[in-house]
């Protein structure tokens, strides 16, 4: 069969909202189609969220950067005592809690690196401290890796260790730790950390005791197309299972300061079509999130026309892992006028949501404005 003939039946697919096949995701990335790719994508990402683009108002807590693991891609970690760690205390980690008091945040993500100390018991402490602080604010923190350690040090199952930070207040996990699914890519890049069954292992336990969660997937460095099938056909499936994932998050590989800088970074190009790719693949996960603190405001507001429906939040510069990693976005910060504008100059119509994607209707109070650049779909 043709090239465009496979092009033509995907096509249809896509429009009579079939779902894709492996083979057919690989075609879909040899495609240098970006037009196709992105009208197909679009198509998809209006049919689930219409002409809407999601952000909520956030920051991070980063516990500590010194970590047990040295995966070959991280330019954030370091050893303890090593110039450039850090390892907050619960009380410091609660005085940057309490500095957001009677502010307009609907969110806390907190991630860190796996520390060879802290263990469940100290996470649980700190959740209860935010809890108590910021009793309104949706809680989503610690990767499947961290939660993986943190937990058996602490000698629980995975799920009683879960059902005791739920109680605690956590109210969802967000997506990293997952990189590349592939064991022998895994290897290479991540050596040592949770292998990829464990990982999707506990999302699955999250899901079930009902914790939702996000996923993610570092690409762009030694992975294949198939490996990036693979690793999304993993999440498709047990998104089949278990509805818990929200957003899915294509994280672009930065080279700064890691030991895997000589690979560089894939272009623009690549990083659309991936966008384009992953929403046409995934069709069970309802949002895919553009992450302006690691591709740039200017990257993340076009991934916008190939499929992403969300912006992820303002996060008040709170968080280093990117900028670390060489991010334009030195000194991650954006208002909500900013990230309105942002989103309304590209023509889809922003949404601030909190972290389950409830919509909230905060713009109508805060002197949201029509953007001053219409593009023809806002006036469709
Ligand atoms: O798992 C680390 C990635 C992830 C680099 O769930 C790097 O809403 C590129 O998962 N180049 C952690 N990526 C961050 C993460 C995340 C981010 C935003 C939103 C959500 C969410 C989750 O950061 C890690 C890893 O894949 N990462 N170093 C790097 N040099």
């Amino acid at each position: 069969m043709s090239y465009s003939k496979m092009l033509s039946i995907i096509s249809e697919k896509i429009n009579s909202g079939e779902r894709l096949t492996a083979d057919e995701g690989l075609v879909l990335y040899q495609s240098n189609d970006l037009a196709l790719l992105a009208s197909m994508a679009l198509n998809v990402k209006q049919r689930a969220s219409g002409n809407k683009v999601f952000f909520n108002r956030n920051f991070h807590i980063e516990p500590t950067n010194v970590c047990v693991f040295e995966c070959n891609f991280c330019s954030y970690r370091r050893s303890a005592g090593q110039e450039g760690s850090w390892d907050y205390s619960i009380d410091e980690m609660l005085d940057i809690c309490r500095s957001y008091r009677g502010k307009p945040v609907s969110e806390v993500h907190i991630v860190g690196a796996v520390h060879p100390k802290h263990d469940l018991h100290f996470f649980v402490r700190l959740i209860e401290g935010v809890r108590e602080i910021l009793p309104e604010i949706h809680i989503k923190a610690f990767t499947a890796v961290e939660l993986d350690c943190m937990i058996r040090k602490a000698g629980l199952s995975i799920e009683a260790g879960l059902n005791l930070l739920k109680k605690a207040g956590l109210g969802s996990i967000p997506g990293g730790g997952a990189e590349i699914f592939n064991h022998s890519v895994r290897r290479k890049i991540c050596g040592s950390k949770a292998p990829a069954q464990r990982w999707l292992d506990i999302h699955e336990i999250a899901h079930k005791i009902g914790l939702p969660s996000n996923a993610s997937m570092l690409y762009g460095h030694v992975e294949t197309y198939a490996d990036r099938i693979d690793h999304l056909e993993r999440l498709r499936n047990l998104q089949d299972r278990t509805a818990g994932f929200n957003a899915f998050i294509p994280l672009k590989y930065k080279s700064a300061n890691n030991a895997m800088n000589s690979i560089g970074e894939v272009n623009a190009i690549e990083t659309l079509k991936n966008f384009a790719v992953c929403r046409l693949f995934l069709d069970n996960i309802p949002h895919i999130k553009s992450y302006w603190p690691m591709l740039g405001k200017g990257l993340a507001r076009m991934a916008l026309e190939f499929g992403a429906d969300d912006m992820d939040g303002t996060i008040d510069d709170s968080t280093k892992i990117y900028s670390m990693a060489g991010s334009d976005e030195i000194s991650p910060a954006i208002d909500l006028e900013q990230m309105t504008e942002l989103i309304a100059e590209t023509g889809f119509i922003p949404i601030e949501r909190d972290s389950l994607y409830g919509e909230l209707k905060i713009l109508e109070d805060s002197g949201f404005q029509e953007p001053r650049i219409k593009t023809l779909r806002s006036q469709l």
